[in-house]
């Protein structure tokens, strides 16, 4: 059996993701690790050379995806099972409410951002798998359009508060957020239709965890393919 010392994420290289140079499952996790003050260790693996897919990662994860978490015996690599471990583990500053009304609906978004994955991914992996000159504008378009049609869930539920579910930040918003600023990156404007969700990227732009693992290639590197010029 396989047993760590202490926290263990497995996560992608950044700079082997082209394009999109994160991962957004993997960055929440990043960020429910500082957001709890857990110590924990990092391991990178490379996408190019298909290091998430080793044999050592295949016995922590048959289906060879990242992130994977490794604490004592347990291998854990499903995002929200991740998070629910978490909280179970490491109880103290907690990231689902407290209060019964506020933790159903952190509950509820959480999963419910599901949607959100599911649409930002199809979209990143296309521009992560497709090289420049062989993008094609109309299935960049309807990827786009899935997208930002989910964003419109997402505005609305922000409607008189800073956070997705309760008075503070909960699993949800890392969930929903790590899409968004994504999304961001490669080019998609926020203010204009989206007030609200402009103003909650700023907001969690703000928070020390979201400063101390911000993608380090986003600094430099700035996209357009989700711009309005550019799908
Ligand atoms: N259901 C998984 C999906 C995670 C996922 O999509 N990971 C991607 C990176 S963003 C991955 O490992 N892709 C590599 C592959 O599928 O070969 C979760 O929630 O953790």
């Amino acid at each position: 059996m396989i047993r760590e010392e202490g926290i263990v994420l497995y996560m992608p290289e950044y700079a082997s993701v082209r394009v999109i140079e994160c991962s957004p499952p993997s960055w929440m996790v990043l960020l429910a690790l500082e957001e709890k003050s857990l110590p924990y260790k990092c391991q990178e693996l490379s996408f190019a050379r298909g290091e998430h897919r080793s044999p050592e990662m295949l016995a922590r994860n048959p289906r060879g995806t990242i992130p994977v978490l490794s604490d004592r015996e347990f291998q854990l690599f499903e995002t929200y099972a991740i998070f629910s471990y978490l909280e179970y583990a490491y109880p103290s500053k907690p990231l689902a409410p407290q209060e019964t009304n506020e933790h159903v609906y952190a509950i509820l978004r959480l999963h419910e951002s599901s949607h959100l994955k599911s649409h930002g991914m199809a979209l990143f992996a296309y521009l992560m798998k497709t090289p420049e000159e062989a993008l094609d504008k109309d299935i960049l378009r309807e990827r786009k359009d899935q997208f930002v049609n989910e964003l419109r869930f997402w505005e609305d539920y922000l409607e008189g508060r800073d956070w997705l579910a309760g008075t503070s930040i909960s699993y949800a918003d890392l969930s929903v957020f790590t899409y968004i600023a994504t999304a961001v990156h490669l080019g998609l404007s926020l203010q204009t239709t989206f007030p609200r969700l402009a103003a909650f990227v700023e907001r969690m732009k703000q928070r020390p965890a979201v400063q101390k693992t911000w993608p380090a290639l986003w600094n430099t590197n700035h996209y357009s393919f989700l711009s309005d010029e550019g799908a």
